[in-house]
């Protein structure tokens, strides 16, 4: 019973969420219905809340393209996240490359609108990854960082598919901007960026919000 009542309420403060941001004012926090941002299964570029994975390359000679491939960690993984592109020799912290999801925000044509993603419910992100060897990094974003000192945590990548999963403690902002307490009631992006140089190609996917309780049952 208890179970029934809470799934209804959560899905009425996201639908009420939804409709509140697309009239306007100040966006309010609404819980993530499930956990999972992305596992990529339908093919498409959107997130389980209906927004985009991105590209991002910011500085000279930073490239990014990606695109959904077949294939995936798991053995029933029909698609995952190809992520390609370079990051030159001596490239900046500032100097990214790789794909970010926004959590929060809306599509470009306005049909999708979600107000800040609320999981304190969890206890931490869970994913799988492959790619170039190297250092890779993944980063948590909040709405109280506004000086884009986000959370990240480094993962060492090779060919071979891992599953990661990282508690929420363990990602820590760089340092070069203002400390923000995390509260996980404010999460606006997950990005996932390469650290290395050079040529690149790596993997993503089973983007996940998890909870000890739900691991241990
Ligand atoms: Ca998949
Ligand atoms: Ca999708």
């Amino acid at each position: 019973m208890r179970n029934s009542f809470v799934s209804a309420s959560t899905l009425v403060s996201v639908f009420t969420a939804i409709f509140l941001t697309s009239c306007g004012p100040a966006p309010k926090n609404s819980p993530m219905l499930s956990g999972l941002v992305d596992r990529f299964e339908d093919g498409d570029r959107s997130n389980e809340l209906g927004l985009e994975w991105e590209a991002i390359a910011s500085g000279p000679e930073t490239i990014s393209t990606l695109f959904v491939d077949t294939g995936g960690f798991a053995p029933q993984s029909v698609y995952y996240l190809t992520v390609g592109g370079s990051r030159p020799f001596g490239a900046s912290g500032s100097e990214v490359s790789g794909a970010r999801t926004r959590l929060s925000g809306s599509t470009r044509d306005g049909t999708v609108s979600v107000a800040l993603a609320d999981v304190s419910a969890y206890d931490g992100l869970s994913f799988t990854m492959q790619g170039t060897p190297g250092s890779y990094i993944v980063q948590l974003g909040t709405a109280a960082v506004s000086d884009f000192d986000f959370y990240n945590i480094y993962v060492e990548l090779d060919e071979r598919w891992r599953a990661f999963m990282v508690p929420f403690e363990d990602f820590h902002q760089e340092g070069f901007g203002q400390a923000r307490t995390w509260t996980g009631t404010d999460v606006t992006h997950i990005a996932f960026y390469v650290n290395l140089t050079g040529p690149f190609t790596f993997g993503i996917d089973d983007v996940e919000f998890y909870s000890e309780q739900d691991v241990q049952d």
